[in-house]
């Protein structure tokens, strides 16, 4: 059962982080699915995956806002990823939410790499591609 097996898959890997608070968040919330009861009509953010990285050894990336309001990770600056790599996010987005991935340097200004728009509440992989590197990361309806 389709349901069940979305539960299986977020209890998976673990607990299911605040939903973050987006103003307008679309109100298709079809039934109650998962996704609705664990991010309140949300898109449940689940994993990110570096296909290819952009420095030696590790990239450090944020995921920001059209903004600059930091959607992940919540308590760092960033979180270092090795390529092949992959690493949760457990975050809740609005169906609608564009998500710009970035690579945080130290002594010059960070690296963009790559924009994607969320394509409303369905279990689908996005690639930040506009930029250096590759990335993958899995949305949850
Ligand atoms: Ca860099
Ligand atoms: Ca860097």
């Amino acid at each position: 059962m389709r349901t069940w097996r979305k539960l299986s898959r977020l209890a998976a890997v673990g607990t299911v982080a605040a939903c973050l608070a987006v103003s307008g968040a679309s109100a298709a919330v079809a039934g109650q699915s998962a996704a609705a009861l664990t991010c309140g009509g949300n898109v449940f953010l689940d994993g990110l995956r570096a296909l290819e990285i952009t420095e030696n050894g590790h990239d450090e990336v944020y995921i920001n806002t059209s903004t600059g309001v930091r959607v992940w990770p919540a308590t760092a600056d960033y979180v270092s990823i090795a390529v092949n790599q992959r690493v949760e996010v457990d975050k809740c987005v609005a169906p609608n939410a564009v998500l710009y991935l970035w690579e945080e340097d130290t002594l010059d200004v960070d690296d963009y790499l790559g924009a994607v728009a969320i394509d409303g509440d369905r279990t689908k992989d996005y690639f930040f591609a506009g930029g250096p590197g590759l990335y993958r990361i899995g949305a949850v309806a």
